[in-house]
């Protein structure tokens, strides 16, 4: 009976908590509100000294409000943190004291964020911050300077002033934050063509692959390894299709993700209509970017496992003549042909560094 209950009870969360469990995966946009510290105001006092009746001033100084600093974690990678913790606030700089003491400036907020991480200023749009390197550290919001004690202000005229500054105040703003994931290639191309399946045959990387379009709902990254001391990022997005800078599909706003490559690898299924669906991939990304378009590029023709070698041979002379980039024949999922694509790309990276 108590183990019926149970269960009756435990039945209803599921479905929230796998809606949770997808959301987790990967969060790219956030807004977010920062404050940094107002600095401690200065202070007015009077030293009281035993057999000296008019002590002089001795207010301390305010300390500084914290700063609210955002810095690359390389452990991270999605903005997720940010939809529960939409408000940054940095302490308070300390008042001033008597007997000359200093109030105690307040601790920095360093806030983590994955590498890739863009802070704009949502009032001006401007950039604030592009932080790719671990480690790299920007100040988003300034905390205030202490203001200072009246022990500053004496001169001969004015030995007991009952002057001090205020602290200066903090920086308040929104901001937006954009991950733009930091990778070298990026694999573009229709919905099925087989980027995922590609992704996972060349890195280690395990995203899910499917016999149906939009497998691939939230970009995934790689890291290739060409011989023993290069490497390079891999990116896999969601596949585009017709119309997807109006919103068909998934639309295009994962192609932010490849913004940052250097360069693209169109992967093109040799089974469908090959330059037809090269150049919807291309308008699409000429759409959301023309810089993107003009991007170094070549061609992985996919699946050629599924076609004879004359077809596949014919394929690619088709897409060379009409695309004037590299080919490579590959199957993904056979891995065939990967060693030339790999060596391809790296050669392009060094050839664009
Ligand atoms: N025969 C064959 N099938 C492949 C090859 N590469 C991928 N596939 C299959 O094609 C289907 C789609 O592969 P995915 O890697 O999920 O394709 P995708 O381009 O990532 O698709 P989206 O995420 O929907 O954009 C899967 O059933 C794969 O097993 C290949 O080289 N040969
Ligand atoms: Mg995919």
């Amino acid at each position: 009976m108590t183990r019926r209950l149970l269960l009756a009870n435990q039945a209803p969360p599921r479905r929230g908590f796998f809606l949770a469990a997808a959301v987790k995966k990967f969060i790219d946009e956030a807004r977010i509100f920062v404050r940094s510290g107002k600095g401690g105001d200065g202070a007015i006092a009077f030293r009281r000294e035993k057999y000296r009746p008019f002590g002089g001033p001795a207010g301390g100084d305010g300390g500084k409000g914290g700063d609210v600093i955002f810095e690359v974690d390389e452990g991270l990678s999605t903005l997720l943190d940010f939809k529960y913790r939409p408000r940054l606030i940095a302490r308070n700089g300390e008042p001033g004291r008597g007997k000359e003491q200093y109030g105690r400036a307040a601790e920095d907020l360093i806030v983590k964020v994955p590498p890739g991480t863009v802070v704009i200023d949502e009032a001006s749009g401007e950039v604030l911050a592009d932080l790719v390197l671990p480690g790299q550290r920007a100040t988003i919001a300034r905390g205030g300077a202490g203001g200072l004690g009246n022990m500053h202000f004496v001169s001969p005229t004015r030995q007991a002033p009952r002057i001090a500054k205020p602290g200066g105040p903090g920086e308040e703003r929104w901001v937006r934050l954009e991950l733009r994931l930091v990778a070298e290639v990026g694999l573009v191309g229709m919905p099925n063509a087989g980027k995922s399946t590609l992704l996972a045959a060349l890195s280690a990387a395990r995203p899910k692959i499917a016999p149906y379009p939009f497998t691939t709902l939230t970009p995934n990254l790689g890291r290739v390894f060409v011989g023993e001391t290069e490497s390079f990022t891999v990116a896999d997005i969601p596949g585009l299709i017709e119309g997807a800078h109006t919103g068909h599909g998934l639309g295009i706003r994962f192609l932010r993700h490849i913004a940052r490559t250097r360069i693209l690898v169109f992967v093109l299924d040799v089974t469908s209509d090959i330059e037809r669906d090269f150049h919807t991939v291309r308008r699409e990304i000429e759409a959301f970017d023309p810089q993107l378009a003009h991007r170094r590029a070549l061609i992985a023709l996919n699946k050629i496992d599924l076609v004879s070698a004359e077809q596949a041979a014919l394929a690619e002379e088709k897409l060379k003549r009409t695309t004037g980039l590299e080919v490579y024949r590959i199957s993904a999922q056979d891995r065939i042909g990967l060693e030339p694509l790999i060596a391809a790309m790296a050669a392009m990276l060094r050839e664009s560094a």
